[in-house]
């Protein structure tokens, strides 16, 4: 019987596609001197796609008829159209819990650089300022904060969980209430916004919360706000933040993502007092290691047991 093949259309983990290589045939559109051609020639045969940070779009799932399932590399999905995929008979999985701690990890240290302004601290030792004066004390303290997540979910809690231990009071935002927390909940975002002063964004993107945090809610949060975008960066209208950040409507903010990545905009690398991170929220090498090996395990799982691991919520229970 001939082997599966495997398409990756952008460039994936060396642990993703050597593990893979080992059982099925790959096909990595990163090599390939004409990509339209290659996927032409192995469109028939491709019955998995292994992807990050690439669109999947409804046109890519229809080139290739016997596609069965698409391993996102990433908790996110929201470069592949899962809806499109479902009603087409694909199943996507994701890469969900792997990296919860990371990701919490990660977001914790971006909150203390911003409210600290720790790497404007260090620019200014490495740059032998230190001798001449003092670096200025920071204009405020996580100490006595009032914080707000937007978004509870498996990275939020994880989040929540290390903020209670810095004492701060806790609020949130989502659709849902999750009734086993201790958190206050607001089912309106604006209401969230004026009630703390420093807002921890971490829900999916996609067109559902496509600038959800604009400049109303920017205004809400007020002069002494603070707000750290660990999620994508779709969810934040960066030009409204831009703003806001240049007529001191907010304070500061620590990102992580952005609109348009890898592009930033100048206006915000000009800011010596924001904090911008090129999206390294999982970026361990264990974390990493952790998410390849579920990609590889959906894809291994589904041919060899006919069910993923990790199915996302709009692949049919029919086939999960
Ligand atoms: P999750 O468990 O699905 O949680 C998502 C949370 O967002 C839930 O509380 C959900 O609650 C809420 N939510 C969803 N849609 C919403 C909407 N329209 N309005 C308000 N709240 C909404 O996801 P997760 O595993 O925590 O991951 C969250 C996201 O973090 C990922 O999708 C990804 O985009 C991002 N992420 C970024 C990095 C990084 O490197 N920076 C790393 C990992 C993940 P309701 O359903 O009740 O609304
Ligand atoms: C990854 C992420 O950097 O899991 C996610 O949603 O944003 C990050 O963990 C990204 O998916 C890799 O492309």
């Amino acid at each position: 019987m001939t082997r599966p093949a495997i398409l990756a259309p952008a460039s994936m983990p060396s642990l993703v596609i050597d593990q893979l290589a080992s059982r099925y045939e790959v096909i990595e559109l990163a090599d390939a001197e004409d990509r339209a051609a290659t996927v032409r020639e192995c469109a028939g045969r491709v019955r998995a796609v292994v992807t990050q940070g690439t669109l999947i779009d409804r046109e890519f799932l229809q080139a290739l008829p016997n596609l069965q399932i698409v391993a996102n590399f990433g908790v996110g999905y929201d470069m592949v159209d899962a809806s499109a995929a479902a009603e087409l008979g694909i199943l996507v999985t994701n890469t969900p819990d792997v990296l919860n701690e990371e990701v919490a990890d990660t977001t914790i240290g971006l909150l203390l650089m911003t409210i600290r302004q720790l790497s404007r601290a260090e620019r200014f030792l490495r740059a032998g300022l230190w001798s001449g004066e003092s670096f200025p004390l920071s204009p405020t303290s996580l100490q006595g904060r009032r914080v707000g997540l937007v978004g509870m979910g498996r990275i939020g809690e994880a989040i929540a969980r290390r903020l209670q231990s810095f004492g701060v009071e806790l609020s949130y935002h989502a659709r849902h209430r999750r009734t086993h927390l201790p958190y206050a909940y607001f089912d309106d975002l604006l209401a969230l916004a004026a009630e703390v002063d420093t807002l921890v964004v971490i829900v999916p993107g996609g067109e559902q919360t496509h600038h959800l945090i604009n400049q109303p809610v920017l205004a809400a949060l007020g002069q002494q706000g603070i707000l750290i975008n660990v999620a994508r960066g779709s969810v934040v209208d960066e030009a409204a933040l831009i703003d806001a950040l240049h007529n001191g409507v907010i304070l500061s903010a620590g990102l992580d993502v952005f609109e348009h990545e890898p592009d930033v905009p100048q206006a915000l690398i000009d800011m010596d007092h924001v904090v911008l991170l090129p999206h390294v929220g999982s970026a361990s090498r264990p974390t990493r290691n952790a998410m390849s090996q579920l990609v590889v395990d959906n894809v291994v799982s589904w041919f060899e047991h006919g069910k993923p691991l990790t199915p996302v919520a709009e692949t049919p229970h029919s086939a999960q």
